[in-house]
């Protein structure tokens, strides 16, 4: 009661969602300029292609290759790093080699991994508000950083994954709308977590089959997630996405950027991609 004798209407619940970050990533697309690497001798190609080898087999698990199908790129090299002074290196370390003379950077994508908590938020803001804890409050904080932390240890190998080894990777941006008449950030957060449990449940049916890497990219990079899918089978990638256009979330909310389906390649299968000859 303020001093009018008026009880304060109960302060507003975030709208955002609580999120766990992890893994900075790295997408980086690149053409081979494949004329100016062919007319180089024979020695001078081994070299470099061995230098090449040995870095980015060097970066293990956290960085990938795949040959680019189509005209948009040549070669993506995916990094997941704990850090993005990390991916700065390990940007520097690819732009380093004596083979990126021959790399000419098509496009690249930086996010983070990123878990919405929906559930959580949900019901963690709906139980603190019931208790009359105020939001953003020290008491709110504290219990905040409670559910945060015990689902950031719950959630750790999902927040740093390694890079899945499929055989393929189908990569592209998205947003959610906010047009004049579908606007998904004015959604009351109890309707938008109904909607992305509907997407979790038709997701899940693929979990066996599609491994799904949802990175945030808002103030990072142009779009505002990034979706990763990994998978043996590249039909697999059509049909889960069709089948998502019919989720409410995707139907009305969803917009898509440029879509990229690449090939995992070993580094040794580098040679065979430079010089357009088939990778034994
Ligand atoms: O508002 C936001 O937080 C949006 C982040 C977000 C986008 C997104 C897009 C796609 N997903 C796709 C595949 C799957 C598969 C599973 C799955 C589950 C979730 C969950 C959350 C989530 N997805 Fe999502 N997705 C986003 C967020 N998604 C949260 C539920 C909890 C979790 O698993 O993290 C099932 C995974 C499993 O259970 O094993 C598969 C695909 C897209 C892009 C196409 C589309 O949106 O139509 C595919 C953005």
């Amino acid at each position: 009661m303020n001093h009018r004798g008026e009880t304060a209407a109960p302060a507003a619940l975030p709208a955002v969602p609580l999120t766990l970050e992890g893994s900075s990533v790295l997408h980086q697309m690149f053409r081979i300029r494949r004329a100016e690497w062919r007319r180089q001798p024979a020695e001078a190609r081994e070299r470099m292609l061995a230098e090449a080898e040995a870095a980015l087999s060097g970066m293990g698990a956290h960085s990938a290759l795949f040959h680019v199908l189509g005209h948009k790129a040549d070669l993506l090299v995916l990094h997941f790093r704990r850090s993005m002074e990390e991916l700065g290196e390990a940007e520097l370390a690819v732009a380093g080699l004596e083979l990126a003379e021959y790399l000419e950077p098509a496009n690249s994508y930086v996010s983070v991994v990123e878990l919405g908590l929906y559930e959580s938020s949900r019901k963690t803001y709906e139980s603190l508000a019931e208790k009359g804890v105020a939001p953003h409050s020290e008491e709110w904080n504290r219990a905040i950083e409670e559910t945060l932390g015990r689902q950031r240890s719950a959630m750790a190998a999902r927040l740093w994954p390694e890079i899945p080894d499929s055989k393929y990777l189908c990569f592209y941006p998205m947003d959610r709308r906010r047009g004049e008449e579908k606007n998904w950030y004015r959604l009351p957060m109890a309707e938008r977590q109904r909607q992305m449990h509907e997407h979790g449940m038709v997701g899940r049916r693929y979990a066996g089959e599609v491994r799904q890497i949802i990175s945030g990219s808002i103030g990072l990079d142009d779009w505002e997630w990034a979706v990763d899918l990994f998978a043996d089978d590249a039909l697999v990638f059509k049909k889960l996405i069709y089948e998502m256009r019919f989720d409410e979330v995707s139907a009305v909310y969803a917009a898509f950027g440029s879509f990229l389906v690449g090939l995992r390649l070993q580094a040794g299968g580098l040679k065979g991609l430079m010089e357009a000859r088939r990778a034994k």
